[in-house]
């Protein structure tokens, strides 16, 4: 994208400037953070590390990088002339046509103007006295402001592999959520992958069309399931854009605010002959109903999902002409559903050309070092032109370490979540004044932009209330983060997703101390969500402190 539009001065070095609101991060989330901020008249700032809006969109600009979720529920629905203005090309919008989406927004509301790009924001301390936030940039800049809001994303901390010899490779090596924003063309190469979570589900097969060979190194497989995109015609867009107000009445309804709802029926008391039928129909047709709107029971009876487990296996079994290949590529050690299941375009046959060769790092070769030349696993040396680390995230709460937080008394939040993040809404932390989380953990998620425009919304009422009482801080109570953090963690227990490993339990052995799962996401039903803030709300921010 051109970085020729109007942006914000930086102001000299050494003025420090005052802002009623800073918002960290020019995603989706501080886009429409911003956009709110102005319309309660605040001044704002937003401090932004790459050179352009768009968050996610803007960072991973890898091969084969698309929603997952229907682009027609995944826009913004706060303006309704934006809405009727954008078309969405393909019905899993890929990653250029969204950064284009989020430019295009960003230009019809002039954000810009309010926004400092390569400003990496590496330090935000509270001043009790002055009820104020002290905000330090990696250049040493310095800003304050009444309010803090983070809109660092969940999945914005990516992490290299702790494997050792790692930058020793003489070849290029790109993590996806760091590619190059010019194509890297992989004509004639050999290129090395390791990680088989969502994204490399999405950039192998593509690479692998290009490739001269790709291998892909895989510790743990998991269960993926057909996207089955398609081009969005004029006449349907047209349709979309007369229904988008049921779409999305449709979505706040449902538990994860997508078009998916799932069935009423337990797994085990329909018939054989009718649940396979059912599933034949979900796997053929597009988005997370393979996931979201299966039987019910799916993700917290054993038994029922071990049925649909089996099911996805047979799947992977005939689509995989190699049986052997074919077993390793089907998960062992967790259930279909139970961590986040990547959408596929062709994944599974790309493990049928003759230039992909698959590695199972756990079983058969583990990786001992990555060489000059390649990867060195117990058995053998390969050798590579290029390497791709596709080693995923430190989820939700990694962007949060990466700064300097520091509440009342220095408390700092990475000591104060350092067991378990402590939040009421994933939205305020205890100890932490003034700081709004937009996707903090601890909140509803589900379809992202639904719950940033949800989280937002809340935020943006409650500042409003702020200013009508002429308060000048915000703060929770300690015994409602107790509350609320004893309900998100009774939300997961019974979930077969709390029982494995991924980046939505927190771990990541890539990162000192995070081997550990955690509760990092509101796993109840987004619905009471939406009612319990909409109580908050209308019952005047009673659960709140203001001053
Ligand atoms: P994921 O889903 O966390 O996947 C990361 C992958 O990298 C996963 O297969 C990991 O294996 C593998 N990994 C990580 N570290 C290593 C090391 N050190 N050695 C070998 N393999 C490793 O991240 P993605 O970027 O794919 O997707 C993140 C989310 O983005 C996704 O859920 C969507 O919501 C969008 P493991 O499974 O840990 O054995």
């Amino acid at each position: 994208m051109p970085d020729t539009h109007v942006v914000a001065e930086r102001p000299a070095q050494d003025q420090v400037a005052t802002y009623d609101a800073i918002v960290i991060g020019a995603g989706i989330s501080g886009m429409f953070m911003l956009y709110r901020l102005r319309e309660l008249g605040m001044t704002a700032r937003v401090f932004e590390a790459g050179t352009n809006v768009g968050g996610t969109w803007y960072w991973n600009r890898y091969p084969g990088a698309r929603f997952d979720s229907e682009s027609w529920t995944y826009g913004f629905s706060f303006s309704k002339e934006l809405m009727q203005e954008w078309d969405w090309k393909e019905h899993f919008s890929p990653q250029p046509d969204t950064l284009e989406y989020l430019n295009h927004v960003a230009d019809k509301f002039d954000l810009r103007r309010d926004m400092q790009f390569r400003s990496t924001v590496t330090a935000a301390h509270w001043d009790d006295a002055a009820n104020q936030w002290t905000v330090t940039l990696e250049s040493g800049q310095q800003a304050k402001s009444r309010f803090l809001c983070t809109a660092i994303g969940i999945l914005s901390a990516h992490t290299l592999p702790a494997i050792s010899g790692r930058d020793s490779f003489h070849g290029p090596a790109y993590h996806p959520a760091r590619w190059p924003h010019t194509p890297v063309d992989f004509t004639g190469q050999r290129v090395g992958i390791i990680g088989t979570g969502a994204t490399a589900i999405q950039a192998i097969p593509e690479i692998a069309k290009q490739a001269q060979q790709l291998t892909i190194f895989q510790r743990r497989p998991n269960w993926a399931a057909p996207l089955h995109n398609a081009r969005i015609s004029k006449e349907e867009m047209e349709q979309i854009k007369s229904h988008y107000e049921e779409i999305y009445a449709h979505c706040a309804t449902t538990p994860m605010w997508f078009i998916h709802q799932a069935d009423r029926r337990n797994t085990l008391e329909v018939p054989p002959d009718e649940r396979e039928a059912f599933w034949e129909k979900l796997y053929a047709e597009p988005g997370f109903g393979i996931w979201l709107g299966n039987f019910r029971d799916i993700g917290v009876n054993e038994k029922a999902n071990a049925a649909i487990s089996e099911f996805i296996a047979g799947k992977i079994r005939q689509r995989v002409k190699d049986p052997k290949v074919a077993e390793k590529l089907i998960p062992k050690d967790h259930g279909f559903g139970a961590r986040r299941v990547p959408l596929e375009s062709g994944y599974f046959e790309a493990y049928n050309r003759d230039n992909v060769t698959l590695i199972d790092t756990l079983q058969d070769e583990p990786i001992e070092r990555i060489t000059p030349k390649g990867i060195r696993t117990t058995k053998q040396e390969y050798e590579f032109d290029v390497l791709i680390y596709a080693t995923g995230f430190d989820g939700v709460t990694g962007a949060f370490d990466r700064i300097d937080i520091r509440g009342t008394n220095g408390l700092r939040l990475k000591d104060a979540w350092a067991e378990s993040p402590r939040t009421y809404l994933g939205m305020l932390a205890e100890g932490f004044p003034n700081m709004l989380m937009v996707l903090g953990p601890h909140t509803a998620r589900g379809n992202i932009p639904q719950a940033i425009e949800h989280s937002v919304e809340f935020q943006a009422g409650m500042l409003r209330f702020v200013q009508q009482h002429n308060y000048t801080r915000v703060e929770t109570r300690p015994e409602q983060v107790g509350d609320w953090t004893r309900t998100v963690i009774k939300a997961a227990e019974k979930l077969l997703s709390s029982k494995v490993d991924s980046w939505q339990t927190g771990v990541n052995r890539n990162v000192e101390g995070r081997a550990v799962r955690r509760v990092l996401g509101y796993n109840g039903n987004g619905v009471h969500f939406r009612r319990t803030t909409d109580e908050v709300a209308k019952g005047g921010y009673k659960e709140l402190m203001f001053r």
